[in-house]
């Protein structure tokens, strides 16, 4: 088993890796940039965890963004291990979107959630994982909480190697074009075609080389114009990004619980 441990900055990455490994190597820098590659042996001794730096969203702009970006194009792993911060959901689920999209099997460690109970936040967790459709373990990667658990559930996805990814509408105009960038791209890649096609439209410059090979620049142009027509004031990747964030709202208002800050739960 292959882990890819990937979320937002400052979500408690690093104290999760060193909760959940034994010991750890690094092995040169990632392809092209001079970001070291550290990759963990779990210690129930069931694989590796492979580090990737922290980052908001998959788009190539800095070099920490385009080191996850190519990986999630060009290397080989079994599952991956997002980790999100309870207590600010709705900026971290951006990325766990797009992961989820991607159709590898996806278990979430929702850290932080001292912090969020602090702030009156608590999350439906079971509720949270049926609407995502992924393993979600409650974690306090500081202090180990939680963490053993959200090992045997990682163990327990990998196995599952028919995870099915996340479809989200995306309405009329963007479907359209996404089915049009679908139907140029070959049947036989390692994700879905979905995923690449909404990288593409996104503007996603990693996503658009990757894809050169069976997507003229002039066709796609041609695609992106027509799509522009229709969206009207706003960019395609700025759509993308509010639907994202519209379904991001409804699920987060099915699993907070806002409560006083502070306040015991059943005291
Ligand atoms: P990274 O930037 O994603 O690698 O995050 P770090 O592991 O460096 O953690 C950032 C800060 O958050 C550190 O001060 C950690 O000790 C702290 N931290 C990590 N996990 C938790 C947690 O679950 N609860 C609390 N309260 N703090 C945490
Ligand atoms: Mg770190
Ligand atoms: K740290």
């Amino acid at each position: 088993m292959q882990t890819a441990l990937i979320g937002n900055p400052n979500t408690g990455k690093t104290s999760l890796f060193n909760t959940l490994t034994n010991s750890y190597e690094y092995v040169g820098n990632w392809s092209g940039v001079t970001v070291e590659k550290k990759i963990g042996v779990l210690s129930n001794q069931h694989g590796h965890l492979i580090d990737l730096p922290g980052v908001y969203s998959l788009q190539p702009l800095s070099r920490d963004e385009s080191v996850v970006i190519h990986f999630l194009l060009h290397d080989d792993f079994s599952n991956i291990l997002n980790i999100v911060d309870a207590s600010q959901l709705e900026r971290n689920l951006q990325l766990t979107l797009s992961l989820l999209e991607y159709g590898k099997p996806v278990t979430i460690g929702l850290n932080m959630v001292d912090v969020a109970k602090n702030r009156g936040i608590q999350v439906d967790t079971n509720k949270l994982s049926s609407l995502l459709g992924a393993i979600v373990e409650p974690i306090i990667a500081r202090t180990g909480q939680g963490c053993k658990d959200l090992q045997e559930a990682l163990l327990a996805s990998s196995d599952s190697s028919n995870a099915s990814p996340l479809i989200i509408d995306y309405g009329a105009a963007m479907e359209a074009a996404i089915n049009k960038i679908n139907s140029l791209l070959p049947e036989d890649l390692p994700f879905p075609k979905r995923w690449l096609a909404l990288q593409v439209l996104e503007g996603n410059q990693s996503s658009i080389d990757y894809s050169a090979d069976w997507i003229d620049q002039e066709v796609l142009r041609s695609i992106v114009d027509e799509l522009r027509a229709e969206l009207k004031a706003v960019s395609p990747a700025k759509w993308i990004f509010q639907v994202r964030k519209a379904w991001i709202r409804n699920v987060i208002k099915e699993v907070q619980i806002h409560e006083a800050p502070g306040k015991e739960s059943g005291s």
